[in-house]
């Protein structure tokens, strides 16, 4: 069956592929040569999800699911949530939010935080959200040169290392994107 996965981004093609029944045929936006970039407007991380399935699901038509995900720390009242991409500004510059972050924290003692995913799927025209979270602490300085975003940051629950410190099969067993992605695909099997 064909399914397509509206993303650019060939880490989260591949990953979802490891999970994947055989008789799914992921088609990813770079293999059907889609250019136009659909503008994350929403004010959720849900909203933006359905935003992109659907925008995606009307040009294709097939099935098709979108994720969308962000870091929401507890003592900021969930930002940088669904602003997390851009948190310091448009240039979407990962060390510049990492350094917006810690110093919003500064001299605050509650840490916690929550890397949430949603994913929206449009599955016989009939719509589905999947949610992964994994919860954990934002550290006092980065460590870590593995993954990107927010990783040199963020210590999951009950680890010592920061996601940067993992390597990225040790980040996928725990990981929000791993955890909707494990949802979807329980869905897809049944
Ligand atoms: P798309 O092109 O697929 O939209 P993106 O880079 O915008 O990819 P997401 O929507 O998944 O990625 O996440 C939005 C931001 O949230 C991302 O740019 C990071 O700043 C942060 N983020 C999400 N997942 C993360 C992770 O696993 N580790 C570190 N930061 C993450």
């Amino acid at each position: 069956m064909e399914l397509i996965f509206g993303t650019h981004n060939q880490n989260k093609v591949e990953e979802i592929n490891t999970l994947l029944p055989d008789h799914y045929r992921l088609w990813s936006l770079t293999e059907l040569g889609h250019e136009t970039e659909i503008e994350e407007t929403g004010s959720s991380l849900e909203e933006n999800a359905l935003i992109k399935v659907r925008a995606i699901h009307n040009i294709y038509g097939k099935n098709t699911f979108a994720d969308d995900s962000g870091l929401e720390v507890s003592a900021l009242k969930g930002a940088p949530g669904v602003y997390s991409a851009r948190y310091a500004g448009i240039q979407k510059n990962a060390q510049h939010n990492m350094d917006k972050l810690l110093n919003e924290l500064k001299g605050i003692k509650n840490r916690q935080a929550q890397f949430r995913t949603v994913i929206a799927l449009i599955f016989n025209k009939q719509e589905y959200l999947f949610e992964g979270i994994v919860k954990g602490n934002i550290s006092i300085m980065a460590e870590g040169q593995n993954g990107f975003g927010y990783d040199p940051i963020f210590i999951p629950e009950n680890q010592l290392l920061s996601f940067a410190q993992m390597s990225l099969s040790e980040k996928n067993k725990i990981s929000h994107r791993s955890r909707a992605f494990e949802k979807l695909v329980e869905f897809l099997k049944s």
